[in-house]
């Protein structure tokens, strides 16, 4: 791809647009930022050639261009998008740049649930065998950042969203793993359909060279002939599969060493992170990891912040933050691997999917749903034929009144089911919001109990 001298527009200024513009730059592009929010106060440009425009994206603007390169959250349904696509400009994502001057062999990972847990592992693994790797995108660090990688690495593991994926068509992972699909980002994507799609377009460029991790439930899912070759993994005790549970194990069938893991050995024991677990170890052996870093990096594992995380324990009272639990899949999960009672904090920004799958689970163990944010109201209408619901504003007020309504063996969940944009910068600040009022009023009630003793 030639950039010198090209007229390039940057859509979204948030990490990621702000990470490919600088790298436009050095390509020799004449860059533009744009983005839908005003200016904010304090503002500098990664350099002093880009241009910016704020408030809106003008269709002239976006007509006026060679090339536009869109960041992952921006609906490539927006009016100003579709207008330069219809005029033939062409729109790509960050990944799709990345692809284009990348020469290392990269490991992606997508899925609705699973995929920074399941990155992490791997390039985990991959470092504890003295592998070189780049660890990137939607886990947090922009993709485009590969390209200035050193020299000796060796491998790239890539965390891959829908709508990072939705706007490639040249990318090629050696290796891949697709760990769910789940119904998720229906605000983004225009159907289920859509997103389904966008999650598959990771092995369109595979062939018989590289290799698939696959969840064996989907490959009823799959549409199309895959000409790679494909590991499945599942949570059912199957020899059929390439990595399975069975009998309180982790199991791989390396051809060359087979792999059993007791669980007991772990510090994690969810169903979801086994899984994850068990994607990892396909992936890390197939990239030539040895055996016993594996093992190592799965062993001293203790789970990522925001998932299933305990965060506390006051009078019988258990708090967990599983702020990263976005989607009603995630919930169902949670729920699952939890005895009740259970106490359940959700809602924010609601992203689509059907909650009434959760009605089964709800009435086995939830005492009471504490509704909070812009969509408090669709969950209390959902569950309160069921269980007890109340709706409150804010994720501070439904903290207060949980821990009002709890008792000795309680649970309190914080499980969204939802985005956090409504009132927080992103689910790690929800997670840490929670933390914190939950810290508060341990700190309380240990201060109550000790005056009462006195
Ligand atoms: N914007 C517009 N017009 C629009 C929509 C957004 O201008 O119509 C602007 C916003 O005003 C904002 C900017 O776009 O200024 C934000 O861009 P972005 O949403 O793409 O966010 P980045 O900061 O670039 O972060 C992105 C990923 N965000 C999303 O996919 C929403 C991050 O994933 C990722 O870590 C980062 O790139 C680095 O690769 C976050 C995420 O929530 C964690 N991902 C989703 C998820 O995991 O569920 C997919």
């Amino acid at each position: 791809m030639d950039l010198n001298g090209k007229k390039v527009l940057v859509v979204g200024v948030g990490k990621t647009g702000l990470a490919v513009a600088g790298f436009l730059v050095q390509k020799g592009a004449h860059v533009t930022l744009n983005d839908q929010k005003p200016a904010p106060d304090s503002f500098t440009p990664p350099d002093p050639t880009i241009q910016t425009v704020w408030k809106g994206h003008p269709k002239k603007l976006f007509l006026s261009m060679d090339l536009i390169v869109v960041s992952p959250g921006v609906p490539l349904q927006i009016p100003a998008i579709q207008n330069a696509l219809k005029h033939g400009i062409p729109v790509i994502g960050e990944l799709e740049l990345a692809s284009s001057f990348l020469s290392l062999p990269v490991i992606a990972i997508t899925g609705t649930n699973g995929k920074t847990t399941t990155t992490t592992l791997t390039g985990d693994m991959l470092r504890h065998a003295g592998i070189k790797t780049f660890v990137g995108g939607n886990i947090g660090r922009p993709l485009i950042e590969v390209c200035a990688s050193p020299a000796d690495t060796q491998w790239a593991v890539f965390e891959v969203s829908s709508f990072q994926l939705a706007t490639t068509s040249h990318f090629h992972p050696r290796l891949a793993a697709i760990l769910n699909i789940e119904p998720d980002h229906l605000d983004w994507h225009p159907s289920f359909k859509d997103y389904i799609r966008s999650k598959w377009t990771l092995t369109d460029n595979m062939g018989p060279e590289d290799t698939l991790v696959l969840y064996a439930s989907l490959h009823p899912q799959l549409s199309k002939n895959l000409s790679c070759k494909v590991l499945t993994f599942t949570e059912t005790d199957n020899e059929l599969h390439t990595a399975y549970i069975s009998g309180g194990n982790l199991i791989w069938k390396f051809p060359d060493q087979p792999l059993v893991l007791p669980i007991r050995s772990l510090k994690v024991s969810q169903t979801p992170i086994l899984l994850d677990m068990l994607a990892a170890g396909l992936l890390a052996h197939a990239a030539k990891a040895p055996v016993k870093s594996i093992i190592a990096t799965l062993r001293a594992f203790k789970g990522l912040p925001h998932r299933m995380e305990f965060v506390g324990e006051v009078n019988g009272i258990r708090f967990i933050n599983d702020s990263k639990a976005t989607n009603v899949d995630a919930v169902h999960w949670a729920l699952k691997s939890l005895h009740g009672p259970i106490i359940w904090l959700a809602g924010g920004l609601w992203k689509g999917g059907d909650l009434t799958t959760l009605i089964p689970e709800t009435r086995a163990k939830v005492k009471v749903l504490i509704a909070f944010g812009e969509c408090a109201e669709m969950f209390t209408e959902t569950f309160q034929r069921f269980i007890r619901t109340v709706s409150v504003s804010t994720l501070d007020d439904a903290t207060t009144l949980a821990l009002r309504l709890s008792v000795p063996g309680d649970t309190i969940l914080l499980s969204p089911a939802c985005a956090s944009f409504d009132q927080f910068k992103n689910y790690k600040e929800r997670g840490k919001r929670f933390i914190s009022l939950v810290d508060n009023l341990i700190q309380k009630t240990k201060g109550e109990i000790h005056a009462l003793a006195q």
